[in-house]
């Protein structure tokens, strides 16, 4: 394995060059572009005056240099794989440098590259280096002219960032296009777009009255699949202005659909450029959690536009600067224009089941790392949704108003800048007056923090002590934590369910809420804390962790009644569905535990019955019942145990699920049948959650072995009038008995159709089926497959190793075999992709010693591969560090 050297946060130092002006000249081909920059070059004051210019570049054919309009000889400056240095360059200069790229070989998809024959770029976080040299980091801002020519049959379409300023007819057919971006911005934020695109168009008009034009541009065919795309801009644009008072600054926002993408989405100012998986949407093609997607990862890009791009970062440790705040912002989003509670419930799911498990593991890193080899490896669960957790603290400790006086004075303060978390921090708490100190740790020490708490009734004097200890687990390089600040939010609840007015014996410890509200936030600073609850009418089951105000564990002795009376009375939805949520855990791990012993399962009774209080419960927002009826994924449960054996986790899990069908499975068919009303489809809160309930019922009836449920999966199937349901009861035959017919049916339908067929290779990979390897193997070789598409190989590969477990951990190692070989494969052609994959194998200490042996000879494996990206090293090698 090649060394790979790490880069540190506490190395940085201030740029010794800014530049000032960018004109870019694209001459655009699939195979050969040339790109001519002319940068404004000057020396940032202050700072050493002898220093050399150095400027990043990768995979780049230099034509010429010049600088201040003289051809700089050979001998001026030197070059190597990564960097052009000029060791004498003058306080302030012209430099124009052309250079040629080949878009057609890039399967990094990083730079500038070419999708179905039309161009793109991606330059986060160091991708504009692979277009032209320049100092590629987030902290040099300037303002960029960008001239696009290309063969006008080609490429009709091209974009780039800010506003459209000319355009004109060119000799051999070409056409040319002048964009000036008049914003000052990193090169992370450049981005083109040239081909045959046809755009979806709207209007926005801004609280101040300006009138911006939306286009979404997708490949022709796609225009039908766009509504959704473009009504989410619309109300993110709303929404931000009401919520933040933030509008909107360009008079043109664009989006751009392309099918071969990294990731998500990007933010590139005014040209964003996303997965079409968040764009396309049709109710046959897309179900309501896509719809969902579209959504938040429109309003996410959008919501970039003031954080990320007018305020950006100093240097890439700061990441979550950007990403956690604009995570936060688009969850707070979906919370208003959809259900509060259920988006809480579902963020709060998916980071317990992936950053919590990223923060236990060899991957663990602070929400602000500390160092890093390759940067893209830190677009992680800690970074983004762990970041998200932490903006969402400061809103609890200081409340809505407070949140948005401080999000005030950080663009008051900070407008135009490349900044920090603590200049974000700093702002919180000047607005605020509030000490934030000790809240700085959860920028820097990695790990989940775990909260003990025990409770005292003292039946004579009529108090309830809640004894909070808290402790932060050790991480790698991080032995030793320190006591975190912690809002720990709080109910008492009395026997006929009513929250109770709280009252502390020291008022002193307490942030929001009053003394006799009846929710209030205690602020935890301490490795213990004692709060005493006085003036209580009688002993109460106390809510924890209300809204999940902080993103910890928590351990409190609940007895099983009193989580079923939690489940049925607490008034805070996460709460509520904790409650629902710890009860199976703790159920799964005894019964996965009767199963190690050779014993059978056996769900008790108490347990189904509080299953079928909510399935008759239908008060209850169904969304809400839904989740709560949806058991722990095994991926979590594995978080929970030590050397476990997941095919064993699988099995217990799945009789479980029988064993529940069976005790309840006339309340499930009634509850199916009520849900399941002819309604024609719609996309509506009320719809989207009656067909989450209806289609849990389903899952659940799925597992008994009658054959008129196989009928009813086969008739939802058939009759279905969205991608939703039918996808439900496919999903439900695969699992089954295989749904032979119904795959090739709809595979016969929608071959043509790219995001609904990866619908069909992740059905297949994720089935708990026997065979289910050999089915992936055999996807690979299928027309439809491309390993040089990411969606593919997130849809079948990363499915299967991530998604699951009971087949990847298969005993023989089969499953990790693939893995390795895959991730070698994947390497050499986009290495993004294959480090991606490779944190299949992060949690190889979790399982038991024979899985842990074969787990570790693949990393060792694929660790032993000669010329491995960077990219994957740094994940494989810190994994065989575990
Ligand atoms: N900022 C981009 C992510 C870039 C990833 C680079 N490897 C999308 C987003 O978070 O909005
Ligand atoms: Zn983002």
């Amino acid at each position: 394995m090649t060394a790979h050297q790490a880069i540190h946060r506490l190395d940085y130092t201030a740029p010794a060059f800014l530049i000032d002006r960018v004109d870019l000249t694209f001459e655009l081909d699939e195979t050969d572009t040339r790109v001519s920059s002319r940068l404004v070059i000057k020396k940032n004051k202050g700072l050493q005056s002898n220093t050399p210019l150095i400027l990043a570049g990768e995979a780049l054919q230099l034509e010429s240099i010049k600088l201040d309009g003289a051809p700089l000889p050979a001998s001026a400056y030197q070059r190597d794989d990564a960097t052009l240095t000029i060791p004498d360059m003058p306080d302030e200069a012209i430099l124009e440098i052309v250079t040629r790229i080949n878009p057609a070989s890039n399967t990094a998809l990083s730079g500038l590259y070419a999708s179905n024959g039309n161009l793109f770029t991606q330059c986060e976080a160091e991708g504009f280096r692979r277009i032209s040299y320049y100092l590629d980091r987030p902290d040099v801002m300037a303002k960029f002219t960008t001239t696009l020519i290309a063969d006008k049959q080609k490429y009709p379409v091209l974009l780039s960032n800010g506003n459209r300023v000319g355009s004109g007819q060119m000799d051999r057919g070409r056409h040319w296009v002048k964009w000036v971006d008049p914003f000052r911005k990193p090169s992370y934020l450049f981005a083109l777009v040239a081909g045959k695109l046809v755009a979806q168009c709207d209007t926005h008009v801004t609280g101040s009255g300006r009138s911006v034009a939306i286009e979404v541009y997708v490949e022709p065919g796609n225009l039908d699949k766009c509504a959704h795309a473009v009504a989410a801009a619309k109300k993110a644009m709303q929404w931000d202005e009401e919520r933040f008072g933030l509008e909107y600054d360009l008079d043109t926002y664009m989006i751009v659909a392309t099918s071969d993408f990294n990731m998500g989405a990007m933010e590139n100012k005014g040209l964003n450029i996303f997965n079409t998986k968040y764009v396309l949407a049709r109710p046959d093609t897309a179900t309501d959690a896509d719809f969902d997607g579209i959504d938040s990862v429109v309003a996410h890009e959008y919501f970039h536009n003031w954080t990320g791009n007018r305020v950006t970062c100093r240097d890439w440790f700061q990441l979550s600067l950007k990403e956690g705040l604009t995570v936060y912002r688009d969850q707070e989003f979906s919370s208003d224009i959809g259900s509060r509670a259920v988006q809480r419930i579902q963020n709060v799911r998916a980071l317990r089941e992936y950053q919590f498990a990223e923060d236990a593991g060899p991957q663990a890193h602070p929400v602000r790392p500390d160092e890093y080899q390759e940067i893209n490896n830190f677009y992680t669960w800690t970074v983004y949704e762990k970041g998200s957790e932490v903006v969402r603290m400061y809103a609890t400790l200081l409340g809505r108003e407070g949140f948005r006086r401080g999000m005030d004075l950080y663009f008051k303060r900070h407008d135009g800048q490349a900044v920090t978390c603590d200049d974000f921090r700093a702002a919180m708490a000047d607005a605020n007056h509030a000490d934030l100190d000790q809240f700085a740790l959860w920028y820097s020490q990695a790990g989940t923090p775990h909260l003990d708490i025990a409770s005292h009734w003292d039946d004579a004097a009529q108090r309830f002590t809640l004894t909070v200890r808290q402790s932060v687990p050790p991480t790698p390089g991080q032995a030793e934590k320190l006591p975190m600040h912690i809002p720990l939010a709080v109910a008492l609840i009395d026997r006929r369910g009513q929250t109770l007015p709280l009252h502390l014996a020291d008022e002193s410890c307490a942030t929001d809420g009053a003394a006799g509200a009846h929710h209030r936030v205690l602020e935890l600073r301490e490795a213990e804390h004692r709060f005493t609850f006085v003036n209580l009418p009688c002993h109460p089951v106390p809510s924890l962790l209300r809204d999940f105000s902080a993103p910890v564990t928590l351990a409190y002795p609940y007895s099983d009644d009193e989580l079923v009376f939690l489940m049925a009375h607490d008034d805070d939805a996460f709460a509520r569905w904790e409650a629902a949520n710890s009860y199976a855990v703790r159920l799964l791990c005894q019964q996965y535990a009767a199963v190690l012993r050779g014993e059978k399962v056996v769900v008790p009774e108490q347990f189904c019955e509080a299953f079928r209080a909510l399935l008759e419960n239908t008060a209850l927002d169904p969304a809400l019942v839904a989740l709560m009826l949806d058991l722990p994924r095994e991926n979590y449960l594995l978080e929970q145990l030590d050397d476990v054996d997941p095919v064993k986790l699988a099995q217990t899990c799945q009789s479980v699920r029988q064993q529940l069908a069976r005790s309840l499975r006339p309340q499930l068919w009634l509850r199916y049948q009520q849900l399941n009303d002819g309604q024609p489809y719609h996309y509506s809160g009320e719809q989207v959650a009656r067909r989450s309930l209806k289609n849990i019922c389903l899952d659940y009836l799925a597992e008994l072995d009658e054959s008129m449920i196989g009928e009813l999966l086969a008739q939802q199937y058939r009759k279905a009038d969205n991608m939703t349901d039918r996808l439900a009861a496919l999903r439900a035959l695969v699992n089954r008995d295989g749904g032979e017919a119904q795959l090739a049916d709809f595979a016969g339908t929608w071959a043509a159709d790219a995001l609904v067929m990866d619908k069909w290779f992740a059905l297949q990979a994720t089935s708990r089926r026997p065979g289910t390897l050999t089915r992936v193997q055999t996807l690979l070789g299928h027309p439809a497959f491309s390993i040089r598409n990411p969606n593919k190989v997130r849809s079948l590969i990363n499915a299967f190793c991530l998604q699951n477990p009971a087949h990847f951990h298969a005993a023989d190692g089969y499953g990790y075999a693939f893995a390795a070989d895959r991730i070698i494969e994947l390497d050499a052609i986009n290495p993004q992709i294959a480090a991606r994959l490779a944190t299949c194998f992060n949690r190889w200490t979790k399982v038991d010693t024979h899985r842990r042996v074969l787990m570790r000879t693949e990393l060792e494996r694929i660790a032993a591969h000669p010329d491995l990206s960077g990219d994957t090293n740094e994940i494989i090698s810190k994994a065989l560090a575990a």
